[in-house]
C-alpha cells in the first residue's frame, strides 16, 4: 500500500489509453484467474470485489456491515461483471465492466485531487505511475 493523489483526470487518461489500460486489466485478470481457464468464478473474483469495496470508503460509504450482507453486496457486483449471467466472468466483460467501474469512479471523483491507499498491484496505481512515470508502461 501506498498513498497516492489521484483525481478524474488521472483515471479518464488511463482508460482512454487502450494500449496501456487493455494490457493492465489482462495482466490483473491473468493474475486473478488462478486455475487458470481463461474464465473467472466468483471464488476468484472475491478478492477483486473485496478491493473495489476499499474504493467506496473513499466516498463516506459506510463499510463496516455484517458478513451476510457484504456477502450480497459481492453477489450483485460480480453479477454486474457477468453480462451474460453464466457465472463466469470472461475477458470481455470483465474489461468493459472494470472500465464503466473506473470511468464512474473518476467521475465521482471529478477534478478534486484525493489521497488514496492504493495497493501496488492496483489499476488505480498502475493509472497513477502511467501518469507520473510514463516509460514504466510505455
Ligand atoms: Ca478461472
Ligand atoms: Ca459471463
Amino acid at each position: 500500500m501506498s498513498v497516492e493523489i489521484v483525481d478524474g483526470g488521472t483515471i479518464v487518461s488511463f482508460v482512454e489509453d487502450e494500449e496501456a489500460f487493455n494490457m493492465s486489466v489482462s495482466d490483473l485478470f491473468a493474475e486473478l484467474d488462478t486455475d487458470k481457464d481463461g474464465l473467472l468464478s466468483y471464488a476468484e473474483m472475491l478478492k477483486e470485489l473485496q478491493s473495489l469495496r476499499v474504493f467506496e470508503t473513499h466516498f463516506g460509504i459506510d463499510v463496516k456491515r455484517d458478513p451476510d450482507e457484504l456477502a450480497s453486496v459481492y453477489d450483485s457486483l460480480f453479477v454486474q461483471f457477468d453480462h451474460d449471467l453464466n457465472g463466469r466472468v470472461d475477458l470481455q466483460e470483465f474489461k468493459e465492466e472494470t472500465k464503466q467501474m473506473m470511468l464512474a469512479m473518476a467521475n465521482g471523483l471529478g477534478s478534486l485531487p484525493v489521497q488514496m491507499a492504493l495497493e501496488h498491484d492496483s489499476l488505480l496505481m498502475k493509472a497513477v505511475q502511467r501518469e507520473c512515470y510514463p516509460n514504466i508502461l510505455a
